[in-house]
């Protein structure tokens, strides 16, 4: 089975978007098998409502493991079998919390061997950010990094957000070529495109 990575910084919503896109494809229920960067794996089953109230926030770093949940995506001859994995978010700094680092260690080691890479952006903070560079340095390097390997796509995600609009028009003139899909992971909007790409994927 094809996996698919979902990358990026904290807070951005990768964690969000997989437990909803999973609910956009007809899920109550996820069975997330959690392997943690000591090696140890468990499995944890969640309802939809569950899994957002306890996976995702908004505090830094959320996420310290890899988080893979089994889709299957209707297709035109039956359905195509994919595996998601959600991660730990990645920072342009060191971060002084040793479990972090080799979460992110753990995350980075993933993203040479995956298949697919999806790489997920909060346009509304583009926009709102002060920084000289429009994305992170560690945004820069994904981008090199990826669009050199397998399928890759951007989500530009938050897109309910006031702001978002200008933030995704900076975005698509700041990487002129990479395919870029605006979201919102909260409202699950832009999941039909997703949908197709990770479709044509697996
Ligand atoms: N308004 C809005 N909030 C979002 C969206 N996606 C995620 N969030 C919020 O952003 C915060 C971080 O989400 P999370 O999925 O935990 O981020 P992660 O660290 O990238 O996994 C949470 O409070 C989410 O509810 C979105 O599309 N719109
Ligand atoms: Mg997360």
């Amino acid at each position: 089975m094809k996996e698919c990575l979902v990358i990026g910084k904290a807070n951005v919503g990768k964690t969000l978007f997989v437990i909803n896109f999973a609910e956009y494809l007809g899920l109550d229920h996820i069975e997330v098998k959690i392997s943690f960067p000591n090696g140890f794996s468990t499995v944890k089953c969640y309802s939809i409502p569950q899994a957002r109230k306890e996976l995702t926030g908004l505090g830094a770093h959320k996420t310290r493991c890899l988080q893979s949940v089994h889709l299957e995506i209707p297709a035109r001859k039956g359905r195509k079998k994919l595996k998601i994995t959600d991660t730990t978010g990645l920072m342009d700094t060191i971060h002084q919390d040793v479990e972090i680092r080799r979460a992110i260690a753990q995350t980075l080691n993933v993203l040479r061997q995956t298949d697919t890479i999806i790489h997920m952006v909060d346009a509304h903070n583009l926009y709102m950010s002060e920084a000289s560079a429009l994305l992170g340095e560690i945004d820069y390097q994904v981008v090199q990094f990826a669009q050199m390997r397998g399928p890759y796509c951007i989500l530009a995600n938050k897109m309910d957000l006031p702001g978002a609009r200008e933030g995704l028009q900076l975005l698509l003139r700041e990487l002129p070529g990479q395919y870029v899909i605006p979201i919102s992971a909260l409202h699950k909007r832009g999941f039909k495109e997703v949908k197709a790409f990770v479709s044509r994927c697996c």
